[in-house]
């Protein structure tokens, strides 16, 4: 029989520290020898889902694509690692509920902390009015009301954070 698959679903806001903790989790997963795929929404924005935009139509479609994508990977025994914003719950709960084996965790940091690291200087430019829908600043975001994991990124380590997330994905493969 082979061996079951997973969907770890990274979301929350820009700068919480999602694709960092979706990298650790990815390379120790690969480092275990499990088959182990990463879906990045600033990149599949590249590819998969080019030309959508920031609209809550347009977010729908982009998590739902990758949705699709994750779910096929999943059925075959991959574990996925899922990094998007994904700020609408109903969507979520759509591609949960497609996907079976799935994992959210929510990255968690106060907007004041994620616009205070401003990596790539996105929060200041929608500050300025220079980039419109933002999530957090003008669009919503709609934190999970059940999360698998929460990370509070800004009160924990990387390694805390983690050890947290491998500790359930652990459980979930070997049960
Ligand atoms: C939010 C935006 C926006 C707007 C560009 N709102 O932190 P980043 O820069 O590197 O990653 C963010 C990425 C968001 O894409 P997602 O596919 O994760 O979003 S969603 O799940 O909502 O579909 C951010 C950048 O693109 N970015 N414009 N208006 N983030």
């Amino acid at each position: 029989t082979q061996r079951q698959g997973l969907t770890v679903w990274f979301t929350g806001l820009s700068g919480a520290g999602k694709t960092t903790l979706a990298h650790y989790v990815f390379k120790h997963l690969c480092e275990a020898g499990y088959p182990v795929e990463m879906l990045d929404g600033d990149i599949i924005r590249q590819h998969l889902t080019k030309g959508l935009g920031f609209s809550k139509e347009d977010r729908d479609e982009n998590i739902r694509r990758i949705g699709f994508v994750a779910e096929l990977l999943t059925r075959h025994g991959v574990i996925v690692i899922v990094s998007a914003i994904s700020p609408y719950r109903e969507v979520r709960e759509e591609v949960r509920a497609k996907i079976g084996r799935f994992v959210e965790v929510f990255v968690n940091a106060p907007l004041m902390v994620c616009e205070q690291r401003d990596v790539k200087g996105l929060y200041k430019r929608a500050r300025a009015g220079e980039i419109r829908n933002f999530t957090g600043i003008d669009d919503p975001y709609e934190p999970p009301l059940h999360p698998d994991v929460e990370c509070c990124t800004h009160l924990e380590s990387i390694d805390e954070s983690v050890a947290k997330i491998l500790k359930f994905v652990m459980t979930m493969l070997t049960s």
